[in-house]
């Protein structure tokens, strides 16, 4: 419960951050879009990780209006790097259930986005399987409302929730993102084969597939001969804040 009122706390003292961990194209190794990532500080200059105050967010509440300021400061910052002549990468926003619940959850995605005058397909929410099976109804109504006004959708960590693959003939989706955990083994193994058969399933429903998690070349090398699209992970880049993430970009011009 400490945690709670300190989270909350700081968040209305604005201390917490947004970090940015590039993707790219798994053929050229460009830069194609970027993934918005919560880091809340703490005072001896650590960070508690999300997995730890994600849950606790989601679970008092304060989640709606972090999630409000993670896509606010998502989008303004993609404007300033529109600003900078990168006006073609994407930004990646994960969202939590209890944002679908809020019935100001559709108006806040299109409003920020207008305000910012961004291309509504640059942004793109991911959701877990786990979103998607908790209530169908909500999900799949205010997906379509979202798909219609021109946001994507990516699933994030695919593979790794308990679910029906009913819903991917339900929901508009843009994209599958291969969980980690079957990026990593590329040796022959049940690994390599799960990670094969999302790629093939993506390709094979129009998707766009990306890879999550690749820390080594053969993973990458792997990934791009199955036909995955895209990749993220400490190969190209770690997450790190926005200061840096222009200072990376700019570098690779
Ligand atoms: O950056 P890191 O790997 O530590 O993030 C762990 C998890 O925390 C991510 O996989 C993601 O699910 C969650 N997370 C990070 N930032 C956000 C956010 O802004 N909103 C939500 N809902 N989850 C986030
Ligand atoms: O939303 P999601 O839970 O998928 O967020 C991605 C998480 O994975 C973030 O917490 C990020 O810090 C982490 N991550 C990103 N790239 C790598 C990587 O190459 N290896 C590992 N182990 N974790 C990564
Ligand atoms: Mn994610
Ligand atoms: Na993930």
């Amino acid at each position: 419960l400490d945690m709670i009122r300190q989270l909350g706390l700081d968040f209305s003292e604005r201390k917490l951050q947004l970090w940015y961990q590039p993707q790219v194209d798994l053929v050229t190794e460009r830069v194609v879009g970027m993934e918005a990532l919560l880091r809340w500080p703490t005072s001896n200059g650590g960070f508690i990780s999300p997995d730890v105050f994600i849950p606790l967010a989601e679970y008092s509440g304060l989640i709606i209006d972090i999630g409000a300021w993670v896509l606010e400061e998502s989008c303004r910052q993609l404007g300033v790097l529109s600003a900078l002549g990168f006006t073609e990468l994407r930004m990646a926003v994960n969202i939590s259930m209890p944002q679908f619940r809020d019935p100001e959850f559709i108006n806040i995605v299109k409003s920020v986005i207008t305000e910012q005058g961004i291309k509504p397909a640059r942004i793109e929410l991911e959701i877990t399987e786990s979103i998607v099976m908790d209530e169908p109804q909500i999900v799949v109504e205010a997906l379509h409302e979202l798909k219609e006004f021109g946001v994507k959708v990516a699933i994030d960590d695919f593979g790794t929730g308990f679910s029906s693959m009913s819903y991917l003939q339900q929901l508009p989706l843009d994209r599958l993102k291969v969980d980690r955990s079957f990026v990593n083994e590329i040796t022959p193994g049940k690994s390599a084969f799960i990670a094969e058969t999302i790629v093939t399933l993506g390709n094979k429903l129009g998707l766009s597939t990306i890879a999550e998690g690749v820390e080594k070349r053969e993973q990458a090398s792997y990934m791009l001969k199955l036909g995955c699209d895209e990749a993220q992970g400490y190969l190209f880049a770690k997450p790190m804040p926005f200061e840096q993430l222009v200072v990376f970009l700019e570098n690779q011009q």
